[in-house]
């Protein structure tokens, strides 16, 4: 890389900022805590097999899984970089069932950040990318501890979101509404230098992504528009895109975005599947946005996830995020073929957080 071309994170986060005379600098500083946990835990992640850090741990998490020790690792990394900045007035992780209170000996900020510390963790083991998926609301109530309303907002009114990507390098990208930027981690340098500027996803797709396994408890919508994919509907017989799936959220919707492709996570007949499996608040918000911000989209097969309104912290959704025709295709296909599940599904994503 030229030497003239070289731009830290650290410097790129500052810079857009500048776009913003009234901007107090509080934002910039979020994201570089992010960023500095983010290279703790690539430190972690990249010498597992060496730490005596590979494994499970003793705990389960809200949804009954059991945690790896990077998981709790990695959770708390984030948690103690963050909760003593005065940046956040609450925090929330896919590994706590409640708000992270921020103690209050250190006062509080107006920023809310939701984390998944170590998505796809079941991977680990085997020496798969992880990664960790961030999104940052800016609080609603005026003072005091952050509350679930705070929490509990559209992803439409994000300020920020990104993943940090735990591969054969360690990557982090991210979106504060001005484009979708990635930056490489130099392990000797120990700096995140800009390697991936405004990305955009490809106009034509490669691939799609999404376990197969499960598809005999698909709807025929979702099951219709795989076949579509595959070129094999005969009434629109199209070239088939290439399958791949690592079952690490984070690396297959990165490797989409980047090659052009459609992620998917649909809704099954499984015991306690009907909403599909991805957390909204700690993965589909955050994909959406960063969707949005590179020209792709993302929706849970009724519509744009960022319009959705949660109801609670753990609420599931499905997710369809890629190229924006081919997502609009599987809402096609559902709208056509899954009337019962999406009646079933429209009263869930209705509810309300007071539980109407
Ligand atoms: P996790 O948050 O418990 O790690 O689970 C999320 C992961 C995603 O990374 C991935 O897309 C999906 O679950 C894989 O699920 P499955 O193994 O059912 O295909
Ligand atoms: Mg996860």
């Amino acid at each position: 890389m030229p030497l003239a071309n070289i731009t830290t994170i650290e410097r790129h986060i500052l810079d857009q900022q500048k776009r913003f005379p009234s901007a107090t600098g509080e934002f910039t500083e979020l994201l570089y805590d992010i960023a500095l946990a983010a290279k703790m835990i690539a430190r972690e992640t990249t010498r597992a097999g060496l730490a005596n850090i590979l494994g499970e741990s003793e705990g389960t998490n809200f949804y009954g899984e059991r945690q790896q020790k990077l998981d709790v690792y990695a959770d708390e990394v984030i948690m103690s970089l963050n909760e003593g900045t005065q940046r956040l007035c609450a925090m929330a992780s896919e590994e706590h069932d409640d708000l992270i209170e921020i103690p209050t000996q250190f006062g509080l900020g107006k920023y809310v950040l939701l984390f998944d510390p170590l998505d796809g963790s079941s991977n680990i083991d085997v020496n798969v990318s992880v990664g960790t998926i961030f999104a940052i609301h800016r609080r609603v109530t005026p003072s005091g501890q952050g509350t679930m309303a705070d929490v509990l907002q559209a992803g439409r009114r994000l300020v920020a979101a990104g993943y940090v990507i735990y591969g054969s390098s360690t990557m982090m990208v991210y979106s504060a509404g001005q484009g979708v930027h990635g930056f490489t981690l130099d392990p000797a340098l120990g700096e995140f230098l800009l390697s991936h500027p405004d990305i955009r996803v490809p106009d034509t797709a490669k691939f799609y992504s999404a376990n197969q396994g499960n598809e005999r408890y698909w709807t025929d919508g979702v099951r219709g528009f795989t076949r579509w994919l595959q070129g094999m509907d005969p009434d629109d017989p199209r070239k088939p895109l290439s399958g791949r799936y690592i079952g690490s959220l984070v690396t297959d919707f990165h490797r989409n975005l980047l090659q052009g492709g459609v992620f998917y996570y649909p809704a099954d007949s499984r015991e306690g599947a009907p909403y599909g499996k991805m957390r909204l608040m700690f993965e589909a918000q955050a994909m959406a946005y960063l969707a949005q911000h590179a020209g792709a989209y993302a929706s849970d097969g009724i519509g744009d996830i960022l319009d959705v309104v949660p109801h609670s912290l753990h609420q599931r959704t499905p997710v369809f995020v890629g190229n924006r025709d081919l997502v609009e295709r599987a809402e096609a296909f559902i709208r056509a073929s899954d009337a019962d599940w999406l009646e079933t599904f429209g009263a869930y994503r209705a509810r309300s957080a007071a539980g109407g």
